[in-house]
C-alpha cells in the first residue's frame, strides 16, 4: 500500500502550525477569523486531494471565503463532483484533520482514511480553488497550496471567483465530454449560459424598468459587471456598494444578510416607490429583493418569496407544456415565514419539506422531486431539475404553438438556473425572467401572501456548543428545560411561534421569531433571547437591554 511521504508532509506541516483552538466544519465549511485559519486552510488541501484520489482523480473544489461575514473572518468550503457540497461524511474527517495536534497525529490520521475509506494514494488528484475579496485570501490560498503539495495534487487556481462560479466550474470540469457536459469550465462560459438562456426567455416581452443591484462590496460587484456585456442590453441593471478596495466595507450595512436582518434597505440606499431592488451577499450566493410601498413602508421579498414565484412559475410552465405529470416540490428550514408554507401547500398544492438550515441539507431533499425548488428565507437556493424531468422537458415538442413556447421556456429555465448550488446571480435572471414575463412590479409578486410579522436575534453566549436540536432544529434537547420555558413563552403570543439553534458560520445562537403582529413578534424575540442568554451568559456579559 501506497503511504504519505512523511518528510514532505513534516516539511510542508512546520509552514502550518495549529493555533491553539479548536475547528469544526460547519454549516458551510471552516469559518472563523482569517488569522486562525492557516493551519485550517493548510489541511483542507489534503482532505480535497484525498477526496480526489478516492473519487478516482475527480475534480474538487475549495472555495475560500466567508461569505455573509464580515471581513475579518475568513473561511472554505469543499466543492464535491457535481457542484455540490462535500458529502455530509466527510464533514467528520474534515474537523478530525483540523485539530490533529501534531505532524504525527495528522498523518496517523491520513492514515487511518486512507485505510478505512480504501483510498488508493497512486491515483490522481485534481484540485480547483478559488477566493472572494477578502485580503486574508491571498495568504490562505498559499497554505491551501502547501496542503495540496502533500498528495502531489495537481492543481488550477482560479483567482477571484464567486462561489458559485466555482461550483458550476468543479461540475464543467467533472462532466466535459459526457452526455451531462455542463459548460465551458471558465467565468466566461458561465456568464455566455447564463446570458443565452435568459435571452431566449425574456425574448419579445417589453423590458422592464432598471433594478438596482445592492453588491455588499463583494465580489459579485466585479463579476456582475464583467456579467452585464453578456446580456447584450436585455436587463439594466445600476450597481450599488461595489467598493472591494476597502476591504472593510464587505457586508457592512448592507448586503443581504443585513438587508434580511435588520428589514430596511442597505444604509445610505434612497429608494423609490415601486421600484425594484436587490441585494446580494459577500460572496454572492444569496439574494434578496425589497421594494418601497406607496405609503414609504420597506417591503422585503426574501428566499420564501422567491421560491413561491419560482414554484409558481414553473407549476404554469409545466402544465402549458402539457407535461404537468412533472412533480414540484418545496424544500424550506425552519426560518421560513410560516405564511409562506402556507401560500405553498394551500393555494399552489405543492408538498413542502422542512430540513435542518444549511443548503447541503435542502440540495439533498430537493433531489426527491421532478422539480425540486429550495431557499431558505434568507435568500439561499436554487431549483434542481431531475435527469427524467429534463429528459421530459427536452423531448417536449408540444402539439400547439402554445405548448411549444411553454416547454422552450422551460428548456432556457433549466439553464439560466445554476443547479449547482444556490447563485445569486442566476437566482436574479430566474426572478427577471418571471417579473418579465408577466410584467409584474415587486408589488403584484409581493400580493401572493402577507410574511407573518418575524424578528431573528443573535445572542452572544459563552458556549453555543451547549444548544442542541432536534427536528429540523425546531426544538432544543439541551440545556436541559430550556424547550419548555421556550414553549411556555410562545403559548402567551397570537400565532406565536419561535425556536433556537446555534449558528454553524457565526460565534452565536440564532433566535427565530413570529408573532400576528410586529410588537408581538418583538416581544416574543426578545423575550426568548434573554432567556438564551440568562442559560449561559455565566454571569458574564451584560444582558443586552433590549431583551425584557
Ligand atoms: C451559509 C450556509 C447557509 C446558511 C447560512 C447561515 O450561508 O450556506 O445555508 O443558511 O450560512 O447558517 P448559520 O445559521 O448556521 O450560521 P453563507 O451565505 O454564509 O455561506
Amino acid at each position: 500500500m501506497a503511504t504519505v511521504n512523511v518528510n514532505n508532509l513534516n516539511a510542508l506541516s512546520d509552514l502550518h502550525k495549529k493555533p491553539d483552538a479548536n475547528f469544526t466544519y460547519g454549516t458551510a465549511g471552516f469559518r472563523m477569523k482569517a488569522e486562525l485559519l492557516d493551519s485550517v486552510i493548510f489541511r483542507t488541501g489534503i482532505l480535497a486531494a484525498l477526496r480526489s484520489k478516492k473519487l478516482d482523480g475527480k475534480v474538487i473544489g475549495c472555495m475560500i471565503t466567508a461569505s455573509h461575514n464580515p471581513a475579518e473572518d475568513n473561511g472554505v468550503k469543499l466543492v464535491d463532483p457535481m457542484g455540490e457540497m462535500l458529502e455530509g461524511s466527510w464533514e467528520a474527517h474534515a474537523t478530525a484533520l483540523s485539530n490533529a495536534e501534531s505532524n504525527e497525529h495528522l498523518i496517523d490520521y491520513i492514515h487511518s482514511m486512507v485505510s478505512s475509506l480504501k483510498i488508493d494514494l497512486t491515483k490522481p488528484a485534481n484540485v480547483v480553488f478559488g477566493r472572494d475579496t477578502r485580503p486574508s485570501g491571498e495568504s490562505l490560498v498559499a497554505a491551501l497550496a502547501d496542503g495540496l503539495k502533500v498528495l502531489d495534487a495537481t492543481v488550477t487556481d482560479y483567482g477571484i471567483l464567486t462561489t458559485p462560479q466555482l461550483h458550476y466550474i468543479t461540475r464543467c470540469l467533472n462532466t466535459a465530454g459526457t452526455p451531462e457536459a455542463y459548460g465551458e469550465p471558465t467565468a466566461e462560459g458561465y456568464y455566455k449560459k447564463l446570458a443565452a438562456a435568459f435571452k431566449v426567455l425574456v425574448e419579445g416581452k417589453t423590458k422592464l424598468s432598471a433594478l438596482t443591484l445592492d453588491c455588499a462590496n463583494g465580489v459579485g460587484a466585479p463579476k456582475f459587471k464583467e456579467f452585464l456585456p453578456h446580456l447584450d442590453d436585455a436587463l439594466s441593471v445600476k450597481i450599488v456598494n461595489d467598493d472591494v478596495d476597502n476591504p472593510s466595507k464587505l457586508n457592512l450595512n448592507s448586503g443581504a444578510d443585513f438587508v434580511k436582518t435588520q428589514q430596511r434597505g442597505p444604509i445610505g440606499l434612497k429608494m423609490a416607490p415601486q421600484e425594484r431592488y436587490a441585494s446580494f451577499d459577500g460572496d454572492a450566493d444569496r439574494l434578496v429583493y425589497y421594494y418601497q410601498d406607496d405609503d414609504n413602508t420597506f417591503k422585503l421579498l426574501d428566499g420564501d418569496k422567491i421560491a413561491g414565484l419560482a414554484a409558481m412559475y414553473i407549476i404554469d410552465l409545466v402544465k402549458a407544456a402539457g407535461i404537468d405529470s412533472i412533480s414540484v416540490g418545496v424544500v424550506q428550514t425552519a426560518y421560513a415565514n410560516g405564511a409562506s408554507t402556507q401560500y405553498l401547500r394551500n393555494s399552489l398544492n405543492v408538498p413542502v419539506s422542512c430540513v435542518s438550515t444549511g443548503v447541503k441539507h435542502l440540495h439533498h431533499e430537493a433531489l426527491k422531486y421532478d422539480v425540486g425548488v429550495y431557499f431558505e428565507a434568507n435568500g439561499h437556493g436554487t431549483v434542481l431539475f431531475s435527469p427524467s424531468a429534463l429528459k421530459t422537458i427536452h423531448s417536449t415538442e408540444g402539439s400547439n404553438p402554445a405548448q411549444a413556447v411553454a416547454a422552450r421556456s422551460l428548456r432556457a429555465l433549466s439553464e439560466v438556473i445554476n443547479q449547482t448550488v444556490g447563485d445569486a446571480f442566476s437566482d436574479l435572471l430566474l426572478v427577471e425572467t418571471i417579473l418579465t414575463q408577466r410584467q409584474w412590479t415587486p408589488k403584484v409578486w409581493d400580493q401572493a401572501y402577507t410574511d407573518l410579522p418575524n424578528r431573528l436575534v443573535k445572542v452572544v453566549v459563552k458556549d453555543r456548543s451547549i444548544f442542541k436540536t432536534v427536528d429540523a432544529e425546531r426544538k432544543l434537547v439541551e440545556p436541559a428545560g430550556i424547550q419548555d420555558a421556550i414553549d411556555a413563552i410562545v403559548l402567551k403570543f397570537r400565532d406565536g411561534r419561535s425556536f433556537v439553534r446555534p449558528s454553524g458560520t457565526e460565534d452565536v445562537v440564532r433566535v427565530y421569531a413570529e408573532a400576528a403582529t410586529r410588537p408581538e413578534t418583538d416581544e416574543l424575540a426578545y423575550r426568548i433571547g434573554g432567556l438564551v442568554f440568562d442559560y449561559n451568559s455565566n454571569g458574564s456579559g451584560t444582558r443586552p437591554r433590549e431583551f425584557l
